[in-house]
């Protein structure tokens, strides 16, 4: 080959490479809570436990990290403590630096503003991980919908509108409210992942021996690979030193002890098993194949295991 061909292929392969790295994992954390009757202090704990393992776990820089949780930062008591027998208002220092973190609340006027920002930052390489914490409800007509702070109210459609805005490489999402896989088929779609923690006709249930809820709780274990006191936990059930969403799911799944149905949708069999939020690889997407591939599994909207 020419000298010249050569040095445009290196170019080439280096530009490719270049655009590869590009990628960035962003992250949204959404709790409405509702108002302070309802916004049980179990949620902020499933969102601080969630925020720290992306900042220390995954070292995901602080700004691209979107927390929108009942009343943000306001001082009024915006949370029912677990003892349920007082009020507090949300503390603002999720990570226990000292510093706050948490300034947005959960209104709907924030999260509208927030994925708008979102579609102006994401690019074509990076991945968006939504969480979703706090309550889903069905009213009298049958419609589903997510409670956010203030009363506001979210439909699945709506939801998936704001997300569908985004154009990044991937996504993946997951849900602890009540009915949460009645949001899947709405956001379902091409480059994503959608986890829910219940069925559609379903409650979702908070842990019997702490304040977290009870999926989203070991989902976290799971992807920090220890839990909130530090205590590891053996989730990386292939070895290869990263928690795929199969595998994340998966140790959720076996760890549920409670009378719920999670149900995990791929829009590719294999996406699972290559996925992570890691920021070492593209996209959190790792198309190496693992040493030993977890057998991807897909459930139905019931939690029924398909494959
Ligand atoms: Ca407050
Ligand atoms: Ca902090
Ligand atoms: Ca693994």
């Amino acid at each position: 080959m020419e000298s010249w061909k050569r040095l445009y292929l290196l170019l080439l392969l280096l530009g490719m490479g270049l655009s590869i790295v590009r990628g960035d994992v962003y992250a949204v954390i959404i709790s409405g809570g509702r108002n302070k009757l309802f916004n049980h202090e179990r949620y902020w704990n499933d969102c601080a436990f969630l925020y720290r393992t992306l900042r220390h776990d995954y070292h995901i820089p602080q700004q691209r990290i979107t927390l929108l949780m009942a009343d943000g930062d306001h001082p009024a008591d915006d949370m029912l403590k677990a003892e349920a027998t007082r009020f507090a208002s949300s503390p603002t220092d999720l990570d226990g630096d000292g510093q706050p973190d948490l300034y947005l609340s959960c209104t709907r006027q924030h999260l509208d503003e927030a994925f708008n920002r979102l579609a102006q930052q994401l690019t074509a390489d990076d991945h968006l991980f939504v969480f979703i914490t706090d309550h889903g409800e069905i009213d009298v007509q049958g419609r589903t919908h997510l409670w956010l702070w203030g009363n506001d109210q979210l439909s699945p459609q709506e939801l998936a509108a704001c997300i569908g805005q985004c154009r990044p490489a991937s996504t993946s999402i997951l849900m602890g409210q009540c009915h949460a896989s009645a949001f899947v088929a709405p956001l379902h779609g091409q480059g994503r992942i959608v986890m829910s923690a219940c069925a559609a006709d379903e409650m979702s249930w908070a842990c019997k021996d702490r304040p977290y809820d009870e999926f989203v709780y070991h989902w976290t274990c799971a992807i920090a690979r220890h839990d909130e006191q530090g205590r590891p936990v053996a989730s990386d059930a292939n070895g290869d030193g990263r928690i795929s969403m199969q595998e994340a799911f998966d140790y959720a799944r076996q760890h549920d002890q409670r009378p719920e149905h999670p149900s995990l949708w791929a829009w590719e069999a294999s996406a699972p098993a290559r996925w992570w939020l890691g920021v070492t690889t593209t996209n959190g997407i790792d198309d190496t194949p693992a040493p030993e591939t977890t057998p991807p599994a897909v459930y139905d909207l019931q939690g029924r295991r398909k494959r």
